[in-house]
């Protein structure tokens, strides 16, 4: 019976995660289009400042990003850009 929760909790989260499919995607984001929706998103929610890059400081309203802060800058210059985001967040 458990496993049938988490089965259908897995489909239901799927199934929203489908229905953000519709909005067009950012050309800047190089993803296949069902994660680049969702990370168009969160992108432009966090570069508050629209410079293309998220600040550490920029990266706090996200949890997801300031806690995996050092995964995603691979470069290491305190900014991510959008390909270090988009790798970060598509890998599997
Ligand atoms: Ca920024």
């Amino acid at each position: 019976m458990k496993l049938l929760t988490i089965l259908s909790i897995a489909v239901l989260s799927t199934s929203a995660y489908a229905g953000d499919a519709a909005v067009p995607a950012a050309p800047t984001m190089d993803a296949p289009a069902t994660e680049t929706t969702d990370l168009n998103t969160k992108w432009k929610a966090l570069d508050v400042d629209g410079n293309g890059t998220v600040s550490k400081e920029e990266s706090a309203a996200d949890p997801d990003v300031s806690g995996n802060w050092d995964a995603i800058d691979t470069s290491q210059d305190g900014a991510v850009d959008p390909q270090e985001f988009v790798r970060f967040f598509t890998k599997s």
